[in-house]
This record gives C-alpha cells, sequence and structure tokens, in this order.
C-alpha cells in the first residue's frame, strides 16, 4: 500500500465509533488486508492531537514518511524509499487529496498548511514506474468547496497517472505473468 495522506487514519475509536474516516489503515491492517512490511505512508502533516496518535503506524511497522522528511530528503531519494519498502508485489495505491498544498487542492475535507505541490506528486508517480499498481483511489475531494476546479483538474491529472501505472503493469505481466499465477495455471 503506497498511502499519500497528511494523516495517518489509523487512529482508534472516535466518538464510541471503530468504524470512520479516520480508522481506515489501522482496520485494513487488524483485518489482514494490508500487509504492514509493504506499506508506507507519504506527506504526513496533520496537527498532533495527543503524542501517540501514529503509535500504531509505527508499532505495526509501516514506514512513516512526514512532509518534512520529503523535502529534506528531495523527492528523487524519497521514491527510492518508497520502491524500497514496496518492493515488486501487487500494490494499491490510495491517494488523500488533502497530501497536496491548499494552493493545489483548495476542496479538500481536512485542509492542513502546508503540503506537497502537483507537480512534487506528478514526479512520484513517474517515479513509480515499473511497480506492479493494480488499483488505486482518490479521497477526500468536497466538489462543492470547488468553484475554481482546481482540485477537479488536479484530482483527474493524479487518476490519469494512477491507471496509466496499472495499464503499464497490466502489460508487463502479460508480458511475464507473475509466478503465482504461472502456479496457478500449472497446477
Ligand atoms: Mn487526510
Amino acid at each position: 500500500m503506497i498511502h499519500f495522506d497528511s494523516h495517518t487514519d489509523t487512529y482508534g475509536p472516535a466518538f464510541g465509533l471503530v468504524c470512520h474516516a479516520g480508522s481506515g489503515f489501522r482496520l485494513g491492517a487488524e483485518e489482514g488486508l494490508i500487509d504492514p512490511k509493504r506499506t508506507v505512508q507519504v506527506g504526513l502533516n496533520g496537527p498532533v492531537a495527543s503524542f501517540d496518535q501514529d503509535n500504531f503506524s509505527r508499532d505495526i511497522g509501516y514506514r512513516t514518511i512526514p512532509l518534512l522528511e520529503i523535502h529534506s530528503r528531495g523527492i528523487n531519494a524519497t521514491i527510492a524509499e518508497i520502491r524500497r519498502v514496496i518492493g515488486s508485489g501487487p500494490t494499491f495505491l490510495s491517494f488523500d487529496l488533502d497530501v497536496l498544498t491548499l494552493s493545489d487542492a483548495p476542496a479538500v475535507a481536512n485542509p492542513e498548511a502546508g503540503g506537497l505541490t502537483i507537480n512534487e506528486v506528478f514526479q512520484m508517480l513517474v517515479g513509480f514506474r515499473g511497480l506492479d499498481i493494480v488499483g488505486g483511489d482518490i479521497a477526500c475531494f468536497v466538489p462543492h468547496l470547488d468553484p475554481s476546479l482546481v482540485t477537479a483538474i488536479h484530482s483527474n491529472a493524479i487518476m490519469h497517472h494512477v491507471v496509466t501505472l496499472m495499464a503499464e503493469a497490466v502489460a508487463k505481466q502479460k508480458a511475464e505473468p507473475r509466478i503465482a499465477v504461472l502456479a496457478q495455471s500449472v497446477g
């Protein structure tokens, strides 16, 4: 899982609810749907509500890359680190628009000061070429806050990049089928 977000979304129960907008990456790991060793959370930049709010991510083994680390490492070194964690297995790319700076994505549900620029995100997405991207989603778009269409245009471009990565992965798989698929057809 490559998870772009200002927030880890691995928070515990809130207001008596276990399943809420900020708990998906906790529940996914607990239910065995997400492989923690092959998960990276990119661009974390949210407010600190408590000092242990992101402990779940670290304790379960997610690689967390805060926004400040991205800007101190540089984009190319960040791409290399993400690729190291992800490896060659099937990968889902989840993109919360609030990881973008507000000038590039004003219409988001949980706005934060600071963030990646759309050009930095494009550079990273192109840098994922060759990974086995099997799916993706874009979260937290609030259309009625987007009269300028900036957020919609950027969402569209991000999804186009992700679908292109998926198409390339399918083409690569057809050329060299995954070992598991090969074993299945032989068995
Ligand atoms: Mn978020």
